[in-house]
């Protein structure tokens, strides 16, 4: 806590490190060389704007947590107890090399799984593991959770993951936000769009199954069932070439099969996709109409509606109407999803490419439970998994089909080292754990995913206790597995590889880039807009996607062309309700849950449910419900709410476990059944039936559950 004989705070530049499309531009307030004070969004960046979410305006808390990890620990009790003792570095690095050395000696080197993801979205210190895991052919790592249904489902359109500039959303005439609930996943997406409503009257439609923060500012809601977005868009494109909305010039110019594409859409008319959506044929045709009148229209595509099993080609049905109308060809109009492509970074150092054994089996993030369990389909025939080490992520609460996940991680055979923050719940499964530094505590690189700047985030306090830095563990361990002296990475300081990584993609160096704060990757107009053509070698925008393009899966299911897939969960009259488990605004995944303003805030897990359906189910505000489908049961407070369809219940997340009142978090539910044609996790298409438990005493909220 703060020093009293300090000197007055200083402002520093920084990057929010967290896994969300912002990658705001910070300013932090550093009160001494170990404290932080409030965190700013950087006035001067243009998509920031001064604009940051209050979950990491309020970073102090969670840098100076009290619950922060500070030493290493040992694991005293039974997995998942809590019991730990503490023990030093040196002794615990020894201990993680001896037991992966151990296994590799009696399973070989594919036994040993390095998993991780994105609870820093730095560079170096988030995928630096994999210069470990090539050094040592350690198994591969597909990774799969958040964007695999999203990324190949706009590709399959445009040929490459980049579009509209996000920031031409200020002027632009209609903006259509497309499964994301952007005030609570990245806030700055609603201050481009509020400009463009207050300075040119701009319009906002939301397409989301629920009334959620960001619908409720919409000009215009479309409430549609989850994993119907590909029908929604049929219908819409249906309107388009009956009234005249279709650039038939842009099209013929443009795009692969215009013709087929319009044969095909006439049987999907409005009362076609009502009936698979719940909107009404009006709302379709409304709405449809507003966007063929509209030159200046932006689809802001999200992750949102990607997660169901047809996720993919929804994503890519409505990537489509921008192809239909030539929105592409105005400023402010095109579409937007990602800007993945735009950065060409050359990853040879910080991943160690240049040492990869590409025969080294793949083994799927998603997939957790069944590697662990030792699915041998998953295991590609391989040995079993027997040691771990974890950064970054906590699968024990965010992967899906979680019985199986604990099970595995249950494991009187598997070693697990988890390098955290804080002791989550896959931490407390852990045989060693080891604790790592905030993003104010080390240097990193950042790219912006929905925007269009790389920055750096340096060390600005003194780490926490004697947590350490993710790249000093990984380099630690190479020397101790005797893989020190394969790669010059692991000689090199994170500031070392930042430099070189920079100059190596074409950049400016480390020290011009942190003085000037940001670099704008922006592509120009012409390209960014496609006018130079999408990103297949025919230049065109493809209606008829080569699904085998993007994707590893078995696609012969597919459809051709835009449609309702029908491969999700659909109800069933024993599971009649459809949930979506979509972001809590004051958590990020599973972080934040520690911070006790965002738990207060979110109060404790909750199911929204239909007024109707609550009636009918004998449910009551506040009562206890039970959700359970083949996979499990989850008991949780109904909430009542009558912004959904019937039929459909929302369950905000992602809270720890513990916070349920059976200790079984939201992800007992769904499913990790690897769609086409990319793999990933459907988390928002889970078929559940719903129980009123009226008689069993309610939860306390979060702040009185014990740690
Ligand atoms: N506060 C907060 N911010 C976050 C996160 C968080 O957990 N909390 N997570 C971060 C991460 S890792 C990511 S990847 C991004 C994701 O951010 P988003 O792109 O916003 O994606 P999701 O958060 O999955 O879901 C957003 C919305 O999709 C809706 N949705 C679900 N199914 C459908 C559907 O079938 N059709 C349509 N049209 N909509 C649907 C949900 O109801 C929800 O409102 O956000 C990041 N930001
Ligand atoms: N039901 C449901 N489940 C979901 C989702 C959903 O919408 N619904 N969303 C899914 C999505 S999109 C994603 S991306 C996943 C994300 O799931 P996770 O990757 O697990 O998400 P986070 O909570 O962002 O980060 C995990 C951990 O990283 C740690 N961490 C942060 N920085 C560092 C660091 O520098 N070093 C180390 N060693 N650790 C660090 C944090 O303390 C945190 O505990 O969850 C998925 N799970
Ligand atoms: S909006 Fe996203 S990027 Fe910006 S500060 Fe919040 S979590 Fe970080
Ligand atoms: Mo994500």
């Amino acid at each position: 806590m703060p020093d009293s004989s300090a000197a007055k705070p200083t402002r520093h530049h920084s990057v929010c490190p967290h896994d969300c499309p912002s990658t705001c531009a910070l300013d932090v307030e550093r009160i001494d060389s170990r404290t932080i004070g409030r965190v700013y969004g950087h006035a001067d960046n243009d998509y920031t704007a001064g604009v940051i979410c209050a979950k990491v305006a309020r970073y102090a808390e969670r840098v100076h947590h009290p619950d922060r990890l500070k030493t290493p620990l040992r694991r005293i009790g039974e997995k998942g107890d809590g019991r730990f003792a503490p023990l030093s570095w040196n002794d615990a690095l020894d201990e993680v090399a001896n037991a992966f050395i151990r296994a590799e000696q009696k399973h070989g080197s594919e036994t040993v799984w390095p998993y991780f993801y994105a609870g820093t979205m730095g560079l170096v210190q988030r995928d630096g593991i994999n210069r470990l895991r090539h050094a040592k052919r350690y198994a591969g790592y597909f990774q799969s959770i958040c964007v695999n249904l999203s990324w190949p489902g706009y590709m399959a359109g445009t040929g490459t993951l980049r579009g509209t500039d996000p920031r031409e959303m200020a002027e632009s005439d209609l903006v259509v936000i497309w499964g994301t609930n952007a005030v609570a996943t990245q806030v700055n997406v609603m201050h481009h769009v509020t400009r463009a409503r207050k300075e040119r009257g701009a319009k906002l439609v939301v397409i989301d199954p629920y009334r959620n923060a960001t619908a409720e500012t919409a000009d215009l809601h479309l409430m549609l069932r989850p994993g119907t977005d590909g029908a929604l868009a049929c219908g819409v494109m249906h309107v388009l070439f009956k009234e005249g909305f279709a650039d038939r010039a842009y099209l013929a110019k443009f795009t692969d099969v215009p013709d087929e594409l319009e044969r095909h859409l006439q049987t999907r008319d409005p009362a076609w996709a009502s009936s698979i959506t719940g909107l009404s044929a009006d709302e379709i045709v409304g709405f449809a109409r507003l966007y063929g009148q509209t030159k200046r229209s932006f689809l802001r595509l999200g992750y949102g509606f990607s997660r169901s099993r047809n996720g993919s080609a929804n994503m890519h049905a409505a990537s489509c109407l921008a192809a239909v109308t030539g929105a592409w060809q105005h400023r402010g109009g095109g579409a937007f999803h990602s800007n993945g492509a735009i950065y060409h970074w050359n990853r040879t150092l910080i991943e160690g490419l240049d040492i990869e054994d590409p025969v080294t089996r793949l083994l799927d993030q998603s997939r957790i439970g069944a590697v662990l369990t030792g699915d041998k389909a998953d295991l590609k025939d391989g040995p079993p998994v027997t040691a771990m080490l974890i950064q970054n992520t906590n699968p024990m609460v965010v992967a899906p089909n979680q019985t199986r996940v604990r099970a595995g991680f249950s494991r009187d055979d598997l070693f697990t080292c988890v390098h955290e923050q804080f002791l989550t719940e896959t931490a407390q499964m852990a045989d060693i754990v080891l604790p790592a530094t905030t993003f104010l505590e080390h240097d990193d690189l950042y790219q912006g995913g929905g925007n269009q700047y790389i920055q750096i985030g340096r060390k600005l306090i003194e780490p926490v206790g004697e947590s350490r830095e993710n790249h000093a563990v990984i380099c630690e361990l190479a020397r101790r597995l005797g893989v020190a002296d394969t790669h010059r990475g692991f000689k090199m300081s994170a500031w070392e590889i930042v430099d070189w990584t920079l100059k190596a993609s074409g950049w400016p160096d480390a020290e011009t880039l942190a003085a000037q704060k940001w670099h704008d990757c922006q592509p120009e107009f012409e390209h960014a807009h496609f006018l130079d053509g999408f990103k297949h070698p025919d230049g065109r925008f493809r209606f008829a996607p080569d699904w085998s393009k993007v994707g590893v899966k078995d696609i012969s299911t597919m459809p051709r062309l835009p449609d309702h897939w029908n491969v999700i969960e659909v109800a069933t009259e024993e599971h009649p309700f459809r949930l979506v488990t979509a972001p809590a605004r004051n958590f990020l995944n599973s972080s934040f849950t520690e911070t006790p303003t965002s738990s207060k805030r979110e109060a404790r897990p909750t199911v929204m449910i239909h007024p109707e359906d609550a009636r009918t189910l004998g449910v009551t505000e506040g009562g206890l419900v039970r959700l359970g489908n083949r996979r499990g049961s989850v008991l949780l407070h109904a909430r009542i709410f009558d912004g959904v369809q019937r039929g459909v219940i929302v369950s905000e997340s992602v809270w720890p476990n513990r916070h349920f009142i059976e200790g079984k978090g939201i992800n007992t539910l769904t499913g990790d059944d690897s769609p086409a044609p990319n793999g990933g996790a459907a988390f928002h298409d889970t078929a559940v039936w719903v129980r009123g438990e009226a008689a069993r005493a309610a939860r306390p909220l979060a702040e009185e559950v014990p740690a």
